[in-house]
């Protein structure tokens, strides 16, 4: 498995070629296909997307894994306001009381709470934790400004850090004790009883709601149960497309089953990639229907337009720094990262929107510079040397597949322009067909245990019933 820090390249038999990689910053010393996890450690560190800190389990984010989180974060922030989602901030801290009122749910994770018991050298009277999501820290604050049905929906969200104190080998951006994640909370009015016996069957074929709004005639009836649930799946297909639109990575929308999903919640839907160098799928985001479990817990009630009593419905979904260790885990090559141009903070020729850096530094040979980049996993780079410039032209030489391409100054943008979609679709298609040339169909539980042996992703039947 991926990540064993730091520390496990000291037990590397290539010491002393390493060393050498090492000074001069260029190279990786083990194979993507031969030591995935110590390629890994070293492709983020030499990629300078991460370095490591004297915290296990907390890694910096350097500028150049930064610019990829404000990418994605600019694509969703945009599109959650187009769904009248808004922005807050919550404190990073919680009281224990109301931690503890959610215990049921929180039970199997209190282990991973952080607290922070003193201030200077005094214990402190209460000692507070730190936020590992924020359900206890806001629904409190749903309980107080949710009063009448004109106070619904409520739709918010929010940027921050979070702390989960992991013991299980961390990883940078995978699994880490701290991390950036935006979590979106919101609550919604009541939903006609009878719906509840066809959202399995609605969120099974998820896509089909569309379908089947067109073929019932009551619209209108369906308009509360829709507004809440669709919003979940909404978000899911944003995730999709900030995996496959922007990251160039596959992945299977699904719902979890009922030992994976959010405990607190009715059902949780998520977008699974999958990593052939483990063989493992790993959880990309998730978007849960919480039902009305959370409303119970905090009592968030508000009066329906027949002067009842109601309870609100809720929904909540995240994603996480891990993306970005996905995209490296499966673009990735032995001369370091590769970036998809949609996120690379430097793609080329900044002029036209496209967004470019020159290396006019001269105390490096150009070879240094070429490997460096590479390192850095930039789309395309962009050679000019006398004789192309005496033939009016530029080379481009691609990142993915090393495709060298001459281009005359006069089409410059324009083709730079198709170069870039090219790759960025090209990545696309290989990691899917990558990922597709895994999966393998099962039927029996021999046949099974030896598909996970291959590292293959396994179709196998599902019933989702305990026996
Ligand atoms: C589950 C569920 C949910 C809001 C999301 O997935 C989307 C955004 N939260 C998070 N979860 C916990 O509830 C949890 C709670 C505690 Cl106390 C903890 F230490 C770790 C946790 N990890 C996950």
């Amino acid at each position: 498995m991926a990540g064993k820090g730091k520390d496990a390249s000291s037990s590397n038999t290539k010491g002393k070629k390493k060393e050498v990689k090492k000074e001069t910053g260029l190279g990786l010393s083990v194979k993507k296909d031969d030591n995935f996890g110590e390629w890994y450690s070293e492709v983020v560190v030499n990629g300078e997307m991460i370095e490591y800190y004297d915290i296990s389990g907390c890694y910096i984010l350097r500028p150049w894994a930064m610019s990829i989180w404000e990418i994605l974060q600019t694509f969703f922030d945009a599109e959650i306001k187009k769904m009248k989602i808004k922005n807050c901030y919550f404190p990073l801290f919680v009281s224990p009381g109301v931690l503890q009122k959610e215990k049921d749910h929180i039970e199997g994770f209190a282990p991973e709470v952080a607290w922070v018991t003193k201030s200077g050298e005094s214990e402190l009277e209460v000692p507070i934790a730190i936020r590992p999501t924020s359900e206890t820290v806001m629904y409190p604050y749903f309980s107080k400004w949710i009063r009448g049905h004109r106070d619904l929906p409520l739709r918010l969200n929010q940027w921050c850090n979070v702390v989960r104190w992991e013991f299980s080998n961390p990883t940078p951006f995978i699994r880490s004790r701290e991390f950036l994640w935006q979590e979106g909370h919101t609550a919604f009015m009541k939903i006609p009883n009878f719906l509840l016996l066809t959202k399995s069957c609605f969120i099974s074929s998820c896509c089909r709601i569309k379908e089947c709004l067109s073929c019932c005639g009551v619209k209108l009836l369906f308009l509360c149960w829709l507004q809440e649930s669709f919003l979940v799946l909404e978000i899911l297909e944003l995730y999709r497309r900030i995996y496959e639109e922007f990251l160039a990575v596959p992945v299977i929308k699904g719902k979890k089953s009922e030992h994976e999903k959010f405990a607190g919640g009715l059902y949780t839907t998520t977008v699974e990639a999958f990593i052939p160098n483990t063989g493992r799928g790993i959880q990309g985001a998730t978007s849960h229907c919480l039902g009305q479990n959370f409303a119970k817990m905090f009592e968030i009630n508000f009066e329906n337009d027949k002067g009842e009593k109601a309870m609100v419905w809720q929904n909540s979904w995240a994603y996480t720094t891990r993306t970005i260790g996905v995209m490296i885990m499966v673009h990735g090559d032995d001369k370091g990262l590769v970036l998809p141009p949609k996120i690379a903070s430097i793609q080329t020729l900044n002029e036209s929107g496209i967004r470019a850096e020159v290396d006019s530094r001269d105390n490096y040979s150009p070879g240094w510079k070429y490997s460096n980049w590479e390192m850095k996993g930039v789309p395309l780079r962009i050679e000019i040397g006398p004789k192309d410039l005496a033939n009016n032209q530029v080379r481009a030489v691609r990142r993915d597949n090393s495709a060298k391409i001459d281009i005359p100054m006069a089409n410059l943008v324009e083709q730079v322009n198709d170069l870039l979609n090219d790759i960025q679709k090209s990545l696309f298609e290989v990691a899917k067909q990558k990922r597709d040339a895994c999966i393998h169909t099962v039927n029996t539980w021999e046949e099974f245990a030896e598909a996970l042996i291959q590292k293959k992703m396994i179709l196998a039947p599902w019933c989702d019933e305990e026996v």
